[in-house]
Formats: C-alpha cells, structure tokens, sequence
C-alpha cells in the first residue's frame, strides 16, 4: 500500500461517512488524515518501521487513525470502509466521480429521484427532473450535465503523474533487488511525463526472463497475473494499476526502451523516418532493409543499433531526442535541424513564487516553510497567503497581511544578520479576482508588495466573457506579477473554468505580466499545450508549487516536467533567474 492508496481509502471513509450523515468532525478526521498522507513524501510504512517514531507524530493521526494505518499496511484492507460499503449502494460511488457532486448532493439526488445509475441521472436531467429538488436549480442541473460527459470520459480512469510516480519508484527498488535484472528503466506515459498515465511499462535488460518475472508476480503489491508470456508479463498492482514488463538482451535494451516510451505518434513517425532511408525500426533494433527503400521491410542480419537509445536515434541520423518531447508534433523536424530546445531543468530553478503559512490555509508557519526552502537552496520564496475573500482559509485583510509582512521584514533582517542571507523571503499576497471584478485588497496595499499573484477562485460558473475580463482586468493592474492557476482545472476532477486564452495571453504579452505554471499534480495549470501558445506569444512562465505544508515543495519537479513537455528552455521561465535579475523582468 503507498501514501497514495491510503489516503484515498480515507477520503472514500469520509465520502461514505458524509453520505450516511455522521457527525463533521468525524468526518473531518478522515479528510484531514488523507491530506496529511498525501502531501509526505517519506512512504508510511517508512515512518511506522523507524524505531523512535510513530505515526501518531502526524499531523492529524491520533492512535485510532494510526491503527487503521498499520491494519492497511498489513493486509491492504480497511474493515470499517467495507463495511461502509456494504450499507451504501453501489451507485453512491459512480455518482460521486462526477465533478462538484460530493455525498450530501448524491443522497439529495438518489433519495429523492431515485437514481440507480449515471445513465439514470444523466436523463433526469435531460428531463428537467433534477433542477426540481431542493438545494440544485436549472444552473445546477446544467453544470451536472457537463460534469457527466466529463466522468465518463476515459481520462478520468487514469492515474495523476505524481500518483503512478509514487508507484514506479517503489516497483523499480523492488525490481533492483531481483539478482537476474541487469538494469531496469520505467517507460511509456510515466517516462513521457504525461499529466496522467494509464498504465506502467517496464523494460528489463536480462538474460533469464522466467526469474525476472517471478520476481515481479511476487511483489507484495502485485494482485493478479493477467499475462505471462516467454518475455513478457502484465499485472495489476496498487490502486489497480497495470503494469507491462519486458525483457530483453542487452544489445536490444536501448531500442525498447525508446518503443515502450512511445508516444506510439512518436514512433510512427520515427519508423517512417527509418523506411525513407531504406532501414526499418522496432522494439528489437534497426535493420537496413534489403533490396532498398522500396522493399517489403523485412529485416535481416545483425541490428545496426539497439544497446543504447542514442544509437537508435543516431542510425536514423537524429540526436536523441528528450522523452517529454516525444508526442509526435514537430520534434523529429526540429531535431533534425538541430532546433530541439535545451530543456528547462530542476536545477535551474532558484525561486519559488507561491506558497502558504498558518497565516491562513496551509499547515506550515513562515519560518518552517522559510527553513524548507533553505534546505532545498532556493535563494528566494514569496510567502503568498490567501486576500481576505476567501473566507473560508480565514483569507488576510490589509491589517493582517500589513502584520505578516512585518514578520517577514524581521526574518530577513535575522537572516542577513552574519553576513549574506541564504534565502531572501518575498513580501507577496495571492489576491482573488472578485466575482464582480476588481481584486480583494485596493491597489495602495498591492503597491507595496513585492510579488503578486492574481486568481480567481470564485464565480467558476460565469459566462466566457465575464470570466476573461475578470483576468484580463487582473492583468492589467500594475501591481500583478502573475496569474495563479489561469485556467482552474482539477486533472479528473474539474474542467477548467470556460475562458479565453488567446485574450489572456494576448494581454499577459502586451503588459509583460507572467503566467503561472501551477506544479500541483492536480492542477499543472497552465498546461502544456497552453504554455507552449504563451512562450511563443513572448510571455515568460513562473512555475511555482502552491506549497500549503513544507512537503509541498516538492511538487517542483511536476511542475518541471510539464514545462519541458511544453518545450521550455530555462530563459522562458522567470524563476531561473536571480533575484536581481527577475526583479528587471518584472513589469
Ligand atoms: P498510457 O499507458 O495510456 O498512459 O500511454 P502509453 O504511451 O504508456 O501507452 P502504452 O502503455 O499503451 O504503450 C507504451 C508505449 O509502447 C507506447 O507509448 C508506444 C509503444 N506502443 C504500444 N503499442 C504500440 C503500437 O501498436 N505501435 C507502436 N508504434 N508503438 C506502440
Ligand atoms: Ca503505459
Ligand atoms: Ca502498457
Ligand atoms: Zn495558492
């Protein structure tokens, strides 16, 4: 069981709790439980087996919680949630994967409708039945019924990258302990770095295949066989995952690793590369094709290439190309013309612009985030709690942001007090966009911020245009340095807010305002797509975590990742630049 599956087995507890209508804070237990889980980076199994430690030391795991901790550890298993289960019906499960419908909305709904099925509800609201019940309205109904084409759509049933990252670090140290595995590597979607990756792909160099996988159908993890051939294998593993492994010699380990990275639009291409120059292509090696461009291509004789990627790439005459360009876009002409773009690295990042305290929603003080931050040589945060509108994180108005910022001033004095800081700490706010327009504190407040980061959390529902002057309107005020989160997406959980971006970037480029890449798991907002149409507009991305703990700093890397797949060089990304530098950058 990872961090991953427990948590969620907690938020289904307080999904089922919630329906049945148990008391809040019981409930309340749970959710805050499998939000602590989820944020650690450290597995539990980690924590519980170090001596001096105990899982009662969580935040928000008292003895009950830590025992059911274990009794999943142990037999993957949670008594009190099949219990639940049993007394809830089926249906409650389908229902809540609808975005916006959580257990209150689905009991309205299957009590007072009885709804059995998607389907069923799907019709009642064609039927104009749903906005008659009490609490939902037409708007409602009409939401509800994009939300249904959303949580049928396939993507739904796939894992968040960082989830199935989760996964394949421990499969992989599992993997390495086999004797008979010479070298394993992940690839497919996961290598890629997809937002979401519906299942996992392994490429084992072996000479003993049987032993590889016996090694693997004896994962703790692993629940079924549901393949086994002479050198490959697939099985379900945690949260249901499948997993393909493949063993091959190692003069062919760099040819399928690159065919199991895919994109499989990426490899019809490259293939096609291969026939024009009268070679042909697979998971095996690269063979020149006798009797010439035109022959039927039957390989023979001995792989021209095959041990290592690079020399795939270098048979068909490419450089290696970088997995998270590999989707089957322009990358083979560009790299053909030597034009790949010098990816954006962890590395290169020296700040991060977005992240919360105590002071409002997030579970760290300044100075433990501060110290975090430190500790991964950033050289510069901005602390950027929540403007008074969001009321329900307890959001600061203008005295108490004018406080925090007091605080700040002093940390900064005590950190340069022997010599050069290691880390400057930003004065920042992340302001929400009203409903109405305008922002949640006035512009002489915003004036004396350093760094400004504009959202827009309330009034999703709003017309195309309302929403997008409400951005553009943010953009355009002087004091904004960068719009969160622009387009409000939850990956599987939520479209994004109905906007438009060619006007938002539009406006970001002539204002020199940033966009954020959001490098939460669920967010990756800007996407790649969207990041790849900014950069080219000439607007600069700030990739920014949207820490609410010290774990969350983390997230980084997600954010990384979606940047290079949007073919980003660390000069489109203002947080690789040195304070001084980025403050020049600043509008
Ligand atoms: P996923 O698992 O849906 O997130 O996406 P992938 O890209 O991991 O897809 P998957 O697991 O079906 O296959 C892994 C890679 O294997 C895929 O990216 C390319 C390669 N591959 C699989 N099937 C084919 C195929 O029929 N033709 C070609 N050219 N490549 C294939
Ligand atoms: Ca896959
Ligand atoms: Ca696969
Ligand atoms: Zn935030």
């Amino acid at each position: 069981m990872t961090n991953a599956d427990i948590a969620s087995a907690f938020d289904h507890v307080a999904d089922l709790l919630e329906y049945q209508g148990a008391n809040v804070f019981r409930v309340r237990a749970y959710r805050n439980a499998a939000r602590t889980i989820s944020g650690m980076v450290e597995s539990l199994a980690s924590v519980r087996g170090e001596s001096g430690r105990s899982l009662t030391d969580l935040e928000g795991v008292g003895a009950d919680l830590a025992g059911k901790i274990e009794t999943l550890l142990d037999t993957g298993k949670l008594p009190l949630l099949e219990e639940l289960a049993r007394e809830v019906p089926a249906v409650v499960f389908e229902l809540m994967r609808v975005p916006g419908l959580g257990p209150k909305k689905v009991k309205a709904l299957v009590d007072g409708l009885d709804i059995d099925s998607l389907d069923a509800l799907e019709q009642a609201c064609r039927k104009g039945r749903v906005a008659t019940i009490k609490g939902f309205g037409a708007k409602t109904q009409a939401a509800i019924l994009t939300n249904i084409a959303f949580a049928k759509s396939p993507e739904h049933a796939r894992l968040l990258w960082a989830d199935a990252d989760a996964i394949v670090q421990t499969l992989l140290a599992w993997m390495r302990r086999c004797p008979q595995v010479r070298r394993i590597e992940a690839a497919g979607s996961w290598r890629r770095g997809r937002e979401t990756v519906g299942d996992l792909d392994l490429v084992v160099d072996g000479d003993d295949a049987a032993s590889v996988m016996d090694h693997l159908h004896g994962w703790p993890e692993t629940s079924a066989v549901l393949l086994r051939g002479d050198t490959k294998t697939s099985i379900r593993g945690p949260r249901n995952v499948q997993v393909d492994l493949r063993v091959v010699d190692r003069g062919a380990f760099g040819a399928a690793w690159q065919y199991f990275t895919g994109s499989k639009e990426h490899n019809v291409k490259l293939r096609s590369r291969a026939r024009d120059r009268g070679l042909t292509i697979n998971e095996y090696g690269v063979w020149r094709i006798p009797g010439g461009v035109d022959a039927e291509p039957r390989p023979r004789g001995p792989s021209l290439a095959g041990e290592t990627e690079e020399d795939v790439y270098r048979a068909v005459g490419l450089p290696w190309i970088p997995p998270e360009l590999r989707e089957g876009g322009d990358e083979i002409h560009r790299a053909e013309l030597g034009e790949l773009p010098e990816l954006v690295e962890l590395t290169d990042i020296h700040g991060d612009l977005h992240m919360h305290t105590t002071a409002t929603d997030g579970e760290a003080t300044l100075g433990e985030m501060v110290r975090a931050a430190i500790e991964r040589g950033l050289a510069y945060v901005a602390i950027t709690d929540h403007g008074q509108r969001v009321t329900m994180a307890h959001g600061l108005d203008r005295k108490r942001l004018l406080h925090q910022w007091g605080e700040i001033d002093r940390l900064n004095e005590s950190l340069s007090q022997d010599g050069p800081p290691p880390i400057v700490v930003l004065k920042g706010i992340e302001v929400d966009m009203l409903e109405k327009g305008g922002l949640d504190l006035p512009d002489d407040v915003l004036a004396k911020a350093d760094w400004v980061v504009a959202s827009l959390h309330y009034g999703q529902h709003q017309p195309r245009d309302r929403i997008t002057a409400r951005i553009v309107e943010a953009i355009e005020n002087p004091h904004v340095s960068v719009i969160g989160h622009p387009t409000g997406r939850l990956i599987n959980r939520r479209p994004a807010y109905d906007v438009d971006m060619e006007a938002v970037i539009d406006a970001a480029a002539r204002t020199g305002t940033f966009l954020e890449i959001n490098a939460n798991p669920w967010r990756l907002d800007l996407d790649d797509r969207l990041a790849a149409a900014a950069k080219r507009a000439g607007v600069k991305l700030v990739i920014s975590t949207d820490a609410h703990s010290t774990a969350g700093l983390e997230v980084m890397r997600c954010g990384i990742l979606q940047a290079r797949r949007a073919g980003l060089e660390a000069a489109d990304v203002a947080n690789t630049r040195t304070l001084a530098q980025l403050k020049k950058l600043m509008k």
